[in-house]
């Protein structure tokens, strides 16, 4: 893509702090296009005849990162689909989780404009995934996978973020709050920025 033709708001976040539920309400309210790099790659592993159907899995259930390749090849054909169709406006969701990741997004893709980065303190996080556990039908809702979950976004994703908070592009927001008073202050943060 052209520099500047598509804009592209990374949204980052722990396990369950809500990053999906904020998206959404964008989407409605500010005409994104919503791109869950999680939700692409459970797709895929459900996709019939795909090749990386058990290693996505494998990787997801322990909470580690899908090599790159991967996740970049399908977020790639995602833009470029809703791209082609008119959509200039793109939250790609629950990525970049891995330095890797960030540095060949933007030097082969895309230059993020934001990331918005979703703060939660990991009890909450753990009781909310529980929860959704329960009719989720995910295979990484139960709490052996969840524990691994949140070491992996410590250790590979937190990195991400401070790469990204060093180049003033960071929105932070606290997502201990009911699901309105979080979307407020997204809205609030992100017009400081003129979004
Ligand atoms: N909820 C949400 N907001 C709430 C609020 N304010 N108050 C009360 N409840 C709230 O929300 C989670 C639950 O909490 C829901 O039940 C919701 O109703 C409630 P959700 O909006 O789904 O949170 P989200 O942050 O999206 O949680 P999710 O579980 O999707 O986060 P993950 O980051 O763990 O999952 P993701 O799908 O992004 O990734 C899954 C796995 O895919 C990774 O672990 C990894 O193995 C793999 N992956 C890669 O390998 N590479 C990638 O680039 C991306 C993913
Ligand atoms: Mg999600």
């Amino acid at each position: 893509f052209p520099d500047g033709k598509i804009d592209v708001v990374f949204v980052l976040g722990g396990p369950g702090s809500g990053k999906g539920t904020q998206c959404a309400k964008l989407v409605n309210e500010k005409g994104y296009v919503h791109l869950s790099a999680g939700d692409l790659l459970r797709a895929e592993q459900n996709r019939k005849g795909s090749e990386y159907g058990d290693l996505i899995r494998q990787y997801i259930r322990e909470g580690k990162i899908v090599p790159q390749e991967v996740t970049i090849a399908l977020l790639q054909q995602a833009i470029q689909e809703k791209y082609s169709e008119g959509a200039t406006k793109f939250l790609v969701d629950g990525f970049p989780r891995k330095m890797d990741q960030a540095l060949t997004f933007e030097e082969k893709i895309a230059r993020s404009s934001i990331t918005l980065f979703f703060e939660c303190p990991e009890a909450v996080m753990l009781k909310r995934l529980l929860e959704r556990g329960k009719t989720s039908g995910r295979d990484d809702d139960n709490e052996e996978s969840i524990k691994k979950r949140f070491r992996t976004f410590l250790d590979t994703s937190m990195p991400v973020v401070d790469y990204f908070e060093e180049q003033g592009k960071v929105l932070k927001v606290l997502c201990d709050q009911p699901v309105d008073e979080v979307y407020r202050q997204v809205t609030e943060a992100l017009k400081g920025r003129g979004i």
